[in-house]
């Protein structure tokens, strides 16, 4: 297993969750929420009424508003940039919306060498938005919160462009991966640098860690992942070296040692893992992010605090830990919820 690079970390600079993420351990656990930024707030469904989901996406004033509205609710660690991982497919001209209560619907789903090569490099002012964005959210948030820049991986990517939307089998997408692995690689390959230029671009813009969301990577086995998907989102993390880099899949707990091997400083783990498994697999090699199960959060309370204190006993064992759900808020999820996590991970406190 190739160890990650991990970043230089001059800690009196560093927002403690980009300093958990590079791999050290610190005494109270960062924590922030995947979807954080979304339909579980009252005010985010007030201002998406009015806006298409993509116009929001590239509007720098909308997307520093979004952004913001989950850290100022929850007093969360970390924002993430309000955007969606087929935002800098949509930049390059790809023909896709994003419909309300589906995902991503793609108008010509690519199939063939010449779909693949229409794919061109993203270069700055197709994000303009989003830059200006990252430095306006930047000016917002105190010190000690980081901003996370994203993508999507490869093969998420690829899933929603070969399918034409969401799917749940995969079946043009597996059909293609293995009927025609050079065309697999060709398309894998273009989609590698568009995801690791739009993390460049953030992270030169002001963003201070990234996380790759291979949402569906789950839906493979580890030695067709790491023949068939691993090179290239390596080749989209190896973008992004100068900051610490968390890496997450659904339904990952066969690959996570794969998922870190990928240039990873931090393995994200989805909530149908035992935290202690995860930590003794990969956790004295990488930082862990989890990983409670979203749907927790509508039992009672001291249901979800005996959760939230076992996941965080669980990480002290390894070389980081930032708190997180195993997979992203649920839209009927009572925000108030979300805050008091927040206030309970806060208030515990351990040996670094
Ligand atoms: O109607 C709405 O309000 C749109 C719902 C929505 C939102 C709020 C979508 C459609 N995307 C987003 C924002 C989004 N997407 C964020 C924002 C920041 C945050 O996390 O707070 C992020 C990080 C994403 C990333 C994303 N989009 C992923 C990876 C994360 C994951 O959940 O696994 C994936 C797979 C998508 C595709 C997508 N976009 C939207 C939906 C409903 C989906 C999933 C569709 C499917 O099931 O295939």
């Amino acid at each position: 297993m190739t160890p990650p690079t991990l970043p230089i970390v001059r800690d009196e600079h560093q927002p403690a969750l980009a300093i958990a993420a590079a791999g050290r351990q610190l005494p109270t656990p960062p924590v922030w929420f995947m979807r954080q930024a979304g339909r579980s707030l009252p005010e985010y469904r007030a201002l998406r009424a009015e806006h298409a989901m993509l116009d929001a996406c590239f509007d720098a004033d909308l997307i520093t508003e979004i952004t913001m509205q989950p850290v100022r609710r929850h007093n969360v660690d970390a924002a993430i940039l309000f955007s969606d991982i087929v935002v800098p497919l949509k930049a390059i001209g790809v023909d896709l919306d994003i419909v309300p209560g589906r995902g991503p619907v793609v108008a010509a789903p690519v199939r063939t060498r010449a779909d693949v090569d229409r794919l061109r490099d993203l270069e700055a002012e197709d994000v303009a938005p989003v830059l200006e964005a990252i430095g306006a959210i930047r000016g917002q948030l105190r010190p000690d919160q980081a901003l996370i820049g994203f993508a999507g991986a490869p093969f998420t990517l690829a899933s929603y462009l070969i399918e034409g939307g969401p799917s749940r089998t995969y079946t043009h997408t597996k059909a293609l991966m293995y009927g025609d692995p050079e065309l697999w690689h060709a398309l894998l390959d273009r989609l590698a640098h568009i995801s690791g230029r739009y993390l460049e671009l953030q992270v030169a813009a002001g963003a201070q860690l990234v996380q790759l969301f291979d949402s569906w990577a789950g839906a493979l086995n580890r030695p067709d992942y790491v023949d068939l998907v691993q090179p290239h989102s390596r080749t989209a993390l190896g973008y992004a070296t100068s900051v610490p880099r968390i890496h997450f899949g659904v339904g990952t707990g066969e690959l996570l040692e794969e998922i870190g091997a990928a240039g990873a400083t931090c393995v994200g783990i989805d909530f149908r893992v035992d935290m202690r498994d995860a930590v003794r697999r990969v956790g004295g090699t990488y930082a862990v992010q989890g990983n409670l199960d979203p749907a927790l959060l509508f039992a009672p309370w001291p249901a979800i605090e005996q959760r939230v204190r076992a996941i965080v006993d669980a990480g002290r064992g390894a070389r980081g830990h930032v708190f997180n759900l195993g997979h992203g808020v649920l839209p009927e999820t009572d925000p108030d919820v979300l805050t008091r996590v927040v206030e309970l991970v806060h208030s515990l406190e351990g040996a670094a």
